[in-house]
C-alpha cells in the first residue's frame, strides 16, 4: 500500500504582506525610524540592513577538533587549550600540524554569497592568542609557526570584497592564553602577577593596528570578553583604532558600553522588539570552533525561523561555522546554508531591510515589516488553516504568499485579519520528499539532513522527538511513532477567554506568589 498522508517539507513557513493605508504608512516610517538612523552612527546603515552574518571561528582549535590526547571534548572547540589546561608550550605545537591547505577564500565567500550573508567576521585571534594572519607582532602565526606560510585572512578580506560583501575581525583583545601578561591562562601563569597593561600595549593594541591597516577597509571589528582595561582606557582604544577605520562599527564586547552596536549573549534572541543596531550569535552545531563529534547542525528550516525570529525583533542573525583543519568548512554547514540561501532568494524580501513588524510574537510565528507592507512568516500553520493576525490597526489591501505571489483569501473580524490557509490555498506550498517505508506504517524515514523537519499534514500535528540520535544528519534509518522518546503535538485554538480565578486550586497554602 502507498502512503503518501505524511510528507516532509523543506521550507517550513510562508511569508505574505499586506498593503496598508497612506495614513498607516507614516507609522511606518516613524517606526523604521529612518531619521534615528541618521542621527546616530550613519556606518550603522549597512549593518541595519544586512540581517544576515557569518561568523567564522577558525583557529589552532580547528586542528585539535575537539580531542586533547585521546580524550573528547565538546561544548566550545575554542576552548580546548583552557579545558585540557594543555601548557603553552605543548600548545604551540600544534601548529606544526597546522596547514589547512584545503582554504579557498574564492569558495567560502561564494559560500556565503549563495547563502545570503551579507557580512562575515572572522578570528583574526581568539583568546589561545594564535594569530590567523601575517602578524610582525608575534611570531605565534600562520605565516611563521606553520607549514601553510600563508595569510588565508589577505585571501578572504580580498575574495569577500570582491563580492560586496563586508568584512570583519574578530579579535580577543583582554584573552591570551599564550602569553604571561595575556588574561586568563592561570594554569601556566599566575593571574595576580600578570601586567595586563603591558599585553596591550606590546601584543594586542600593535596587533588590532596591523589587522586595521593592512586588510582594507573593514565593516566590523568584533571585540570580545573585555577585561585589564578602564573606561578611559577602552575609550583611548577604541577613539585611536577608529582613527585607522573611521567607517568601520566595533562590537559592544569591546567593553564599557563603548560599541557602536549591540550584541546579545550567545544563542539569544530578546523576546520583544528592540530599536538601535545589534546582532544575536548562533552557531550552526554546537560549538564555535570545529569539533569533529559535534553534528548537531541546524537545519535550513531551524535557521530561517531563528533568522525570521531575529529580524522579527529588529536584529541581525551572525551565525557561526567552524572550518576544520584542513580548511574545510563542514558539509552540512555548506548544505544548510545553501538551502537557506535558495529560501532567501525567493523571499529575501521579508527579512533585508526590515525591522520588527506590527504584530507581536503569535503561536504560529513572527512578523517583520517595512513601510507599508507587513510580512507574516508562519512557523506554525493553524490547524484548521485559519491564520488570526490579532488586533492588526493598518487597511488591509491584500494578502499573499511572498514566493509565488498567489493571492490569499482572507476577512476581518473587528480589528482581527484572518488570512484563508486551508490546504485547497496552498498550490504555493513548496513540498518535497514523501517518504515512508509501505512494509512498516510506522516508520518514517529520515532524509539526510532534515532531521528536525517534519510534518504530519494528515491531522495537522508536528513530530517532536527528545532523543538527540534523530538529530544526526546522515543517520540511517527512521524513527517510530512507538518509540517514547517521540511525541506529536498540534495546535488548539481558543475561542473563549475566561476570568482567571483569584483563588488557585493548586497553589500551596504556603506559595508567596511570584
Ligand atoms: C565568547 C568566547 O569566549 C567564545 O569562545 C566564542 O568566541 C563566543 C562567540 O564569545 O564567549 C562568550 C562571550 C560572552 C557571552 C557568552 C559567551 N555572553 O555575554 O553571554
Amino acid at each position: 500500500m502507498k502512503i503518501s498522508f505524511i510528507k516532509i517539507s523543506a521550507i517550513f513557513f510562508l511569508t505574505f504582506f499586506v498593503l496598508s493605508r497612506a495614513g498607516y504608512s507614516q507609522t511606518m516610517d516613524e517606526m523604521w525610524d529612518s531619521s534615528s538612523i541618521s542621527k546616530e552612527n550613519p556606518n550603522l546603515k549597512w549593518f541595519k540592513e544586512a540581517k544576515f552574518g557569518l561568523f567564522i571561528h577558525w583557529g589552532l582549535y580547528s586542528q585539535l577538533a575537539g580531542t586533547w590526547k585521546g580524550k573528547n571534548y565538546y561544548g566550545s572547540g575554542e576552548w580546548i587549550m583552557s579545558q585540557a589546561r594543555i601548557p603553552v608550550k605543548e600548545y604551540a605545537k600544534v601548529a606544526n600540524d597546522f596547514n589547512p591547505v584545503n582554504f579557498n577564500a574564492g569558495e567560502w565567500a561564494q559560500l556565503a554569497k549563495d547563502a545570503g550573508i551579507k557580512y562575515i567576521v572572522i578570528t583574526a585571534k581568539h583568546h589561545e592568542g594564535f594569530a590567523m594572519y601575517d602578524s610582525k607582532v608575534s611570531n605565534f602565526n600562520i605565516v611563521k609557526a606553520t607549514p601553510y606560510k600563508k595569510d588565508p585572512m589577505k585571501a578572504l578580506a580580498l575574495a569577500t570584497a570582491k563580492r560586496g560583501i563586508h568584512f570583519g575581525f574578530y579579535y580577543s583583545q583582554f584573552q591570551d592564553w599564550h602569553e604571561p601578561n595575556g588574561g586568563r591562562n592561570s594554569w601556566d601563569f599566575d593571574e595576580s602577577k600578570k601586567d595586563y597593561k603591558k599585553y596591550y600595549r606590546e601584543k594586542a593594541i600593535p596587533q588590532l593596528k596591523e589587522l586595521l591597516t593592512n586588510y582594507g577597509p573593514l565593516g566590523i571589528v568584533w571585540f570580545d570578553t573585555p577585561g585589564g582595561l578602564t573606561k578611559e582606557e577602552t575609550r583611548n582604544l577604541v577613539d585611536s583604532l577608529h582613527m585607522l577605520q573611521p567607517n568601520s562599527l566595533f562590537s559592544s564586547r569591546v567593553g564599557q558600553g563603548l560599541g557602536d552596536y549591540k550584541d546579545f549573549g550567545d544563542s539569544e534572541v530578546p523576546p520583544i522588539p528592540i530599536k538601535g543596531a545589534w546582532e544575536s550569535i548562533y552557531t550552526h552545531n554546537d560549538s564555535w570552533g570545529y569539533i569533529k563529534h559535534d553534528m548537531n547542525f541546524k537545519t535550513p528550516k531551524i535557521i530561517i525561523q531563528l533568522l525570521a525570529n531575529v529580524a522579527s525583533k529588529g536584529g541581525n542573525l551572525m551565525l557561526n561555522v567552524g572550518p576544520d583543519g584542513s580548511g574545510n568548512i563542514p558539509k552540512y554547514s555548506i548544505q544548510f546554508l545553501k538551502e537557506t540561501g535558495k529560501w532567501l532568494q525567493k523571499n529575501g524580501e521579508s527579512i533585508y531591510g526590515t525591522t520588527y513588524g506590527l504584530i507581536p510574537e503569535q503561536p504560529w510565528g513572527v512578523s517583520t515589516s517595512k513601510p507599508g507592507k507587513q510580512f507574516l512568516h508562519v512557523f506554525r500553520r493553524p490547524h484548521n488553516g485559519k491564520l488570526w493576525v490579532p488586533d492588526f490597526m493598518g487597511k488591509v489591501t491584500k494578502v499573499y504568499a511572498l514566493s509565488g505571489k498567489q493571492n490569499l483569501k482572507w476577512k476581518k473580524s473587528g480589528n482581527d485579519v484572518i488570512i484563508d490557509l486551508r490546504r485547497d490555498s496552498e498550490t504555493f506550498l513548496k513540498w518535497f520528499g514523501t517518504e515512508l517505508s509501505a512494509e512498516n506504517k510506522k516508520m518514517l524515514y529520515i532524509p539526510e539532513g532534515f532531521a528536525h523537519g517534519f510534518q504530519c499534514l494528515s491531522f495537522d500535528c508536528q513530530l517532536i522527538y527528545f532523543h538527540t540520535e534523530f538529530y544526526r544528519p546522515g543517520a540511517e534509518g527512521g524513527i517510530r511513532y512507538n518509540d517514547p522518546l517521540v511525541g506529536i503535538e498540534w495546535p488548539i485554538e481558543i475561542t473563549t477567554i475566561s476570568q482567571r480565578d483569584k483563588t488557585h486550586p493548586y497553589l500551596d497554602e504556603n506559595f508567596k506568589g511570584i
